[in-house]
Order: structure tokens, then C-alpha cells, then sequence
């Protein structure tokens, strides 16, 4: 299957979808579109995307966007390679439960367009966005904290699309000097996937 990654290098949803398909061994051709200049919005790229954001995956079937929704036709279109939604109905309902905290709950937040909009148009100065940015980390991550067990990975004992949500964003976190010693579980499942080469591969640095 001829499939086309729309990517930008430190977009942390771009990153769930470069790590999945690192780990499923899927091969893709990977198309930058650059967001600090505003290449997500124009023509060229959304007349293939119209929501406007990255990543976007191209199928023979059409473009597919939305991260968790590439990660989950991943699994299914491609049956025979490693399940990013292992086990029974609930096993699956809990790694989506925990992705959507991360994407659906956290990340939005701290979009680039949310923060641009909140220095630009609002007119808030740097220290207020490190605030706000920091603010609805520490609210996400203290809940998942709380979920985690002492696995290596976020639901049972085998990586999952909730680890492709989590690392990303702790890329993020770090990016932006968000201190992560109040969370022991959460820093020790990156320890662990970060030693894995499909993270390694899909790294942003
Ligand atoms: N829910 C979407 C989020 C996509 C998203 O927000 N992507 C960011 C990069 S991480 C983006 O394209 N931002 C461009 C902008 O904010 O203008 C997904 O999971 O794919």
C-alpha cells in the first residue's frame, strides 16, 4: 500500500503516528509541512486536509486525519502486524480512555494555534503562556499518575496507543521546562519506551 505521512518533526501528534508505523514496520513516504510558516493552512494543503493540521495520512482510500484515528485504521488495515489496541473490549476501551485524556483532554491546550492566539490576539506576555501551558499539564499528568500501575507500559504489560499519547507529550512537557519529578510512573514508562527503537526512529530531535 502506497501510504503518504503529512509530518512536521516536533508536532506531537505527527510523532504518535512515526512511532506507530515504526513499530508496525509500515513504510511511508513523509511529507513536512512546516507550521511556523503557516503551510498547514494554506491551499496546497488543505485542499488535501481540510482540517488544517498535521499529521494527515494519505491511503489509497483517501486522506485520513486525526492521529488516534490513522493509529486505530493502522491496526486494522494492516491485521498481521503488532496491535497498537491489544486484548478484549474493556483492555481496548481502557487504552483509548487513557489516549483521550492525553489527546482529547491535554494537548488541545497547548496547541500551537492556541498559544499563538493567547500571545497574539489576546496579548498575554511569554511568562503567562509557560503558565497556562504548564498549569493544564500539571492537571493532566496528576490524573494519569494516579491511573498508572508500575508496568513498564501505561496499560498492561505491552506498548499501546496510550504510550504513543504519553511520550509525545512529555516531549512537549520538556520542551517547555515543565518539571516531571512529581511523576515517577509516568517518567519511568518514557525511560523505557525511549530505549525502544521505534521511538528512537521517530524521535523529533
Ligand atoms: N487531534 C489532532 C491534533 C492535530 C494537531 O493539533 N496538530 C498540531 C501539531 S501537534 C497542528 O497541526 N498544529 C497547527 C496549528 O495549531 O496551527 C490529532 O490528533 O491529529
Amino acid at each position: 500500500m502506497n501510504l503518504v505521512l503529512h509530518n512536521y518533526v516536533r508536532s506531537t501528534a505527527a510523532y504518535r503516528v512515526r512511532i506507530a508505523l515504526n513499530y508496525k514496520d509500515i513504510a511511508a513516504v513523509v511529507s513536512d509541512v512546516d507550521l511556523l510558516k503557516g503551510e498547514q493552512t494554506q491551499a496546497q494543503y488543505t485542499d488535501k486536509n481540510p482540517q488544517g493540521l498535521v499529521p494527515a495520512l494519505e491511503t489509497p482510500q483517501g486522506v485520513l486525519a486525526q492521529s488516534l484515528a490513522i493509529i486505530e485504521w493502522l491496526d486494522e488495515a494492516y491485521p498481521e502486524t503488532p496491535k497498537l489496541l491489544p486484548g478484549d473490549a474493556w483492555q481496548r476501551a481502557q487504552i483509548r480512555s487513557l489516549s483521550y485524556a492525553i489527546a482529547c483532554d491535554m494537548h488541545p491546550l497547548n496547541n500551537l494555534r492556541v498559544l499563538k492566539y493567547l500571545t497574539g490576539q489576546l496579548g498575554q506576555p511569554e511568562p503567562v503562556k509557560t503558565q497556562w501551558y504548564h498549569h493544564w499539564l500539571a492537571q493532566g499528568f496528576q490524573k494519569i499518575e494516579s491511573t498508572l500501575s508500575e508496568s513498564h507500559y501505561c496499560i498492561g504489560e505491552t506498548l499501546t496507543m496510550a504510550d504513543l499519547c504519553l511520550i509525545p507529550q512529555l516531549f512537549n512537557a520538556r520542551r517547555f521546562e515543565f518539571d516531571l519529578t512529581p511523576y515517577p510512573k509516568i517518567t519511568a514508562i518514557e525511560k523505557h519506551c525511549l530505549g525502544l527503537t521505534c521511538f528512537k526512529n521517530a524521535k523529533p530531535a
